[in-house]
């Protein structure tokens, strides 16, 4: 049979020169290099990985489960995990005990990795969840998982996968405020990988600056699958500074990033980001968040370089994205291109049928690249799903006569900030645990960095007393710090409309400050 595991398709992209490089360890601080690691380190060490894993016998679809600061080692971790043929499930390192509490109970992985310093927390809700091991991994590459894989032999075969078998699970923002688990298999991450390979023209002479974090789609799976696929070196930095990452640009030619690292580029590391430094370059990629036009603008005037900006989701890989060859169209800032080849979008009226050219509606998309849903909730695949089989992204848009996708805002109730999600709900429900608030809105104001900024809206209990800072410090004791508002405005009461619901837009329009 012939083996659809993703790691299958990306280890037959390596060069045949296994000693040459393949990633470039970068200092996050001053950019210089600190490892470099070859083809044939990949090879071995997600080898080691997966025999470590194998050697476990866990029962077929198990999730390890992963909340590590970023470092080669944890590449080479996901990459092991694919091998082995089981389901890798990345987790944010700004998320707290509770919130790590609820994914491993709601995920059951058999494996979770975790930094040294949160075994003494982590070990025990993992072994509530009679989880098998937990392993430990620091940013240097060093723990209990590094020392245990080093006695597994470099030799192993690629499980054998099927293409509909399930790769990674990534949980997403829920309706309820509880995450909801995206199941992505094999044929979503291969395809979309491809599909992107090709439209992006990639080869193996591209070198990518790969900045990102790796537990959402943007960093783990188009970064560093499209530089696996084409076989192309990456110089990987830890952390995104902006200084660091200028000073690596004339050996690179392709960087993505969420439009706040476009806004760091520019402010912070002005005078080094010139048409020179980006001489080498081919790609500029942005997406994850709404890009700016003024961002779009100033950097073409900086550099020379036209971004280009492409929409995707947890749950469906990227949909869509400006064209990079110039014969298939310009790169309009404010749009997010075409559908991806392969992938269907369309906008539908809320009366179920298809919205005219220019014509808003909700955004629904239906391809290879699109999730099987959402783990252990098959009333969620219902309400997402329409009959006919097509996702409703959430997203709010329109398509242009030439085929452009625009997206203009969102149905759901969603936070981006510097490319995380806040889900209102979740930071709404932290807010009602305490006893001096009587009610809650959370909203997002726009901001020029972040793009949004959590901000809540608290009406105190009568009598009550809670100053903004007691309650921004309430908040951050019990969730990731960038789920904290940012600002807390006390308000008398809640613009509520006759259903009681509150009227989110109303506050956006009349609360948040310039
Ligand atoms: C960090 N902080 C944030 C934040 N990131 N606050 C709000 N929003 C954010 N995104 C806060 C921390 O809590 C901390 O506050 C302080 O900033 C410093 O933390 P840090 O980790 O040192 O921050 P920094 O390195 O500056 O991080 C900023 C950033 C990072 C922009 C580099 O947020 C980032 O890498 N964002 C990219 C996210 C991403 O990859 N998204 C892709 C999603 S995939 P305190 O108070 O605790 O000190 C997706 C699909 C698609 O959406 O289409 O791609
Ligand atoms: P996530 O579920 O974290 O993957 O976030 C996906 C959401 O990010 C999408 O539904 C969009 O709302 C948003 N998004 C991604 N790319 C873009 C973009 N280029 N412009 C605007 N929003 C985007």
């Amino acid at each position: 049979m012939n083996n659809e595991n993703l790691f299958a398709a990306l280890r037959a992209a390596f060069p045949d020169d296994l000693d040459a490089t393949a990633i470039d360890a970068a200092d996050s601080a001053t950019g210089t290099n600190l490892k470099l690691y070859s083809w044939r380190d990949i090879e071995q060490a997600t080898a080691r990985i997966a025999n470590l894993l194998t050697s476990m016998n866990l029962p077929a679809g198990s999730r390890v489960a992963v909340q590590t600061e970023k470092s080669v080692e944890a590449l080479m971790l996901y990459l092991g995990v694919l091998r082995a043929g089981y389901v890798y499930l990345p987790l944010n390192t700004a998320y707290q005990a509770a919130e790590i509490e609820y994914f491993i109970g709601n995920a059951e992985p058999a494996v979770v990795v975790c930094a040294p310093k949160s075994l003494p927390w982590v070990q025990p809700i993992a072994d509530v969840a009679k989880v098998a091991k937990v392993f430990t991994l620091d940013e240097n590459g060093q723990g209990t998982l590094t020392e245990a894989a080093a006695t597994q032999s470099t030799v192993h075969t690629v499980a054998t996968r099927k293409a509909d078998d399930l790769a990674a699970i990534l949980y997403t923002s829920g309706t309820t405020g509880r995450s909801k688990g995206a199941m992505l298999s094999h044929r979503n991450l291969l395809s979309n990988a491809q599909t992107l390979l090709d439209y992006w023209g990639w080869s193996s002479k591209d070198v990518l600056i790969h900045a990102l974090p790796i537990f959402h789609v943007h960093g783990l799976f188009v970064a560093s699958h499209c530089a696996l696929l084409a076989g192309a070196r990456m110089i990987w930095f830890a952390k995104f500074d902006p200084t660091a990452v200028i000073k690596r640009l004339p050996e690179a030619t392709v960087f993505m990033g969420v439009p706040t690292l476009y806004v760091r580029l520019l402010a912070n590391a002005s005078p080094q980001l010139t048409c020179e430094a980006c001489a080498n370059m081919r790609l500029f990629v942005a997406g994850s968040a709404p890009l700016l036009i003024e961002t779009f603008n100033e950097f073409h005037e900086r550099t020379g370089h036209t971004i280009l900006e492409r929409y995707g989701m947890s749950e469906t890989c990227m949909l869509t994205s400006n064209p990079y060859r110039a014969a298939e169209g310009e790169r309009r800032g404010g749009t997010v291109g075409f559908p991806l080849p392969g992938v269907s979008v369309r906008v539908a009226d809320d009366k179920g049928g298809t919205c005219a050219v220019d014509e808003i509606g909700g955004i629904e998309v239906r391809g290879p690249n699109v999730f099987g849903g959402y783990w252990r909730m098959p009333e969620k695949n219902k309400e997402e799903f329409t009959a006919d089989g097509w996702f409703k992204t959430g997203d709010v848009g329109k398509i242009d006569a030439r085929g452009y996708v625009t997206i203009v805002g969102r149905s759901k109730d969603l936070i981006i900030s510097g490319g995380y999600n806040v889900y209102p709900p979740e930071v709404e429900l932290v807010l009602a645990e305490h006893p001096a608030v009587a009610a809650s809105a959370v909203i997002g104001c726009p901001d020029p960095e972040w793009g949004e900024r959590v901000t809540a809206m608290v009406v105190l209990q009568p009598g009550a007393a809670a100053s903004e800072d007691d309650l921004i410090a309430f908040c951050r004791e019990r969730l990731a710090h960038y789920k904290a508002p940012r600002r807390i405005r006390l308000l008398p009461d809640l613009p509520r409309n006759a259903m009681g619901k509150v009227q989110k837009a109303d506050l956006r329009r009349e609360l948040c400050e310039p």
